[in-house]
């Protein structure tokens, strides 16, 4: 019975909870204001509503307007229907509504993965051959020592690649491991129970922490062991061209410079790995104490390196060959400096580390470069860890998160989406779907620190933004939805003849910035500048760092569903 879809008709294309909040929106104004929802096997009404009055766009001049159908909570497949006729998407109303996404979603990780082969028994249609070994990666001259000269080579295998290209980056990997971790130690008994079907899924560690652990293990790979220092990318010169699978890959690989941010963040992961590993001495023997290791060498080099900055350009200008991927250069490493020392502070209780540590300064959504809110997150988790003078810093950390949370849902009633994201032009930037994903994380940290139900409800309001109710009208991850990316920005989904795209994977999001300019961007209105062509590297790429908060959020509302 599921016909005449409309696409104006904008909600998550997944669908809701029971108990939760149940918004669609109309993105034209309706000439009649009555909706209903119908059972999509029968056609029968089981619901009926009026529309809100109109709410005016500001970031596109156009008006909306909102269907809330919260008071449906009969589990059940259906749709929204106009008085026009016009039909929405199917969706469901059931428990446990968003597993499959937050499975699929951890599950993207496991398609990203280097240095291996994918069985189709893990994989399905999107198996592979192995690609990418990485045992042996050439010493860049911009990273070269007495100890390390040009022509010395180290192995670095494993570790995901970071998004549509086949490179990986420690400042990247920094926030999404770390993401990865925090939702293992928010949420340890949920995560013990959720498989995502990996090679790993029959021993005796979590599959989220066996998935952590492939990206981990290279990580550690990417510290030069003379010095501490930490190399800041592992990369060709160049990107590869969009059509070529892994085993076909095969130019040569360097790491590049030793850089603050990479040392930082590696410290910071890895001392979060020591504490979260910690119970697992039997089945990864010495890995905790390692990771304890690194981080402290990490955090001592970056103490005698305190603004090795990346900067591509001036570096070609010094070293061959030119190395032009992504650069990840954040100027400002003081948030790096903050969030890698609460780390080793939690995991050792030394008061050495408590120094560098303060929260004076208005904490922000956290993003590749903007890290500071994750130390708050590990600090107000762990309550017990902080003791003396560690517990004015974690009452300033708290009262700056909850000022952030109450920031994020102000307002909300008057929003043309009525989400969180999108309060301001300002939060699509390159990546914006992750930005709607960590307005999330921060609203579910404040939830979990005092159980309001708005922060909750705003967290759920962000997913239906990822899943549907936007201005865009697409589901960002691919796989999931009725209307998802079919052409992603993926070398990986491009080149494996496979039409649909691997699955589980968050789309980049509307970026006004239009950096690819690539034809087909619908409008200039920052909501809506995005396009579903694999051209548009600036919005419709995926990315490990955008990935990981669509894992945690998934989890998260599911583990807290179940409380
Ligand atoms: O996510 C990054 C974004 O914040 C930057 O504006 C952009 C341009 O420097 O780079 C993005 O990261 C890309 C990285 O440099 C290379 N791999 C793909 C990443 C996602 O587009």
């Amino acid at each position: 019975l599921i016909q005449a879809q409309n696409q104006s008709i904008r909600l998550n294309q997944i669908g809701f909870y029971p108990q939760g909040p149940k918004i669609a929106v109309i993105a034209q104004v309706n000439r009649q204001n009555a909706f209903s929802i119908l059972d999509a096997v029968n056609g029968d009404t089981v619901y009926r509503g009026t529309l809100g009055s109109p709410r005016n766009n500001p970031l596109s001049g156009k008006s909306t307007q909102i269907a809330d159908f919260s008071g449906l909570q009969k589990s059940g497949k259906y749709q929204l229907a106009l008085a026009d006729g016009t039909r929405s998407y199917p969706f469901e109303i059931k428990p446990l509504v968003h597993r499959a996404v937050a499975i699929g979603a951890l599950r993207g990780f496991y398609f990203q993965r280097m240095s291996t082969a994918l069985p189709a028994s893990f994989a399905g249609s999107w198996a592979r051959a192995t690609g990418h070994p990485d045992t042996k990666v050439l010493v860049h001259a911009s990273a070269a020592s007495s100890q390390r000269p040009v022509d010395f080579v180290i192995s670095s295998p494993g570790g995901w690649y970071d998004a549509g290209d086949y490179n990986k980056y420690i400042v990247n990997s920094g926030i999404t491991t770390a993401t990865l971790l925090s939702l293992y130690e928010d949420f340890p008994q949920y995560c013990r129970n959720f498989n995502t079907n990996i090679p790993e899924s029959k021993n005796q560690v979590p599959d989220l922490l066996d998935e952590v652990l492939w990206n981990l293990r290279w990580m550690l790979t990417m510290q030069d062991p003379n010095d501490g220092g930490v190399y800041h990318k592992l990369t060709n010169p160049s990107f590869d061209p969009m059509d070529i699978m892994p085993d076909q890959a095969t130019k040569p690989r360097y790491v590049v410079q030793k850089t603050t941010a990479a040392a930082l963040n590696l410290a910071a992961v890895a001392a979060q790995a020591a504490r979260v590993l910690h119970p697992f001495q039997q089945q990864l023997p010495g890995l905790a104490d390692s990771c304890l290791l690194v981080a402290r060498k990490a955090w001592a080099w970056a103490v005698q390196n305190p603004k090795m900055l990346y900067e591509q350009n001036e570096l070609n200008k010094s070293f061959d060959p030119d190395i032009v991927t992504g650069a990840y250069g954040d100027r400002n490493v003081e948030d790096e400096r903050i969030w890698a020392a609460t780390e080793l502070y939690l995991s050792t209780q030394e008061a050495q580390y408590l120094t560098p540590i303060q929260f004076n300064n208005d904490l922000s959504v956290p993003s590749w470069n903007q890290v500071a809110t994750l130390a708050a997150y590990s600090l107000l988790r762990l309550k017990k860890q902080t003791t003396g003078a560690a517990i004015p810093l974690r009452e300033r950390a708290i009262a700056q998160l909850l000022k952030l949370a109450d920031q994020l849902v102000a307002d909300l009633d008057s929003r043309p989406y009525h989400t969180v994201m999108g309060k301001t032009a300002r939060d699509f930037v390159w990546g914006s779907s992750a930005v709607a994903a960590n307005q999330a994380i921060v609203l579910l940290q404040a939830y979990r620190l005092n159980k309001k139900g708005e922060y909750l409800q705003g967290a759920l309001h962000n997913l239906d933004y990822l899943l549907g109710r936007n201005a865009t009208g697409f589901s960002f991850v691919t796989g999931f939805g009725s209307k998802y990316p079919l052409h992603i920005h993926h070398r990986l989904s491009e080149a494996d003849g496979v039409v649909e795209p691997i699955p589980g994977l968050l789309s980049g999001g509307p970026n006004p910035g239009k950096q690819d300019k690539c034809p087909g961007y619908p409008s200039d209105a920052p909501d809506e500048c995005f396009v579903d062509d694999a051209c548009s590297y600036a919005s419709n790429e995926i990315a490990i760092n955008w990935n990981a908060p669509l894992v945690y959020l998934a989890v998260a509302v599911e583990a807290l569903a179940q409380q």
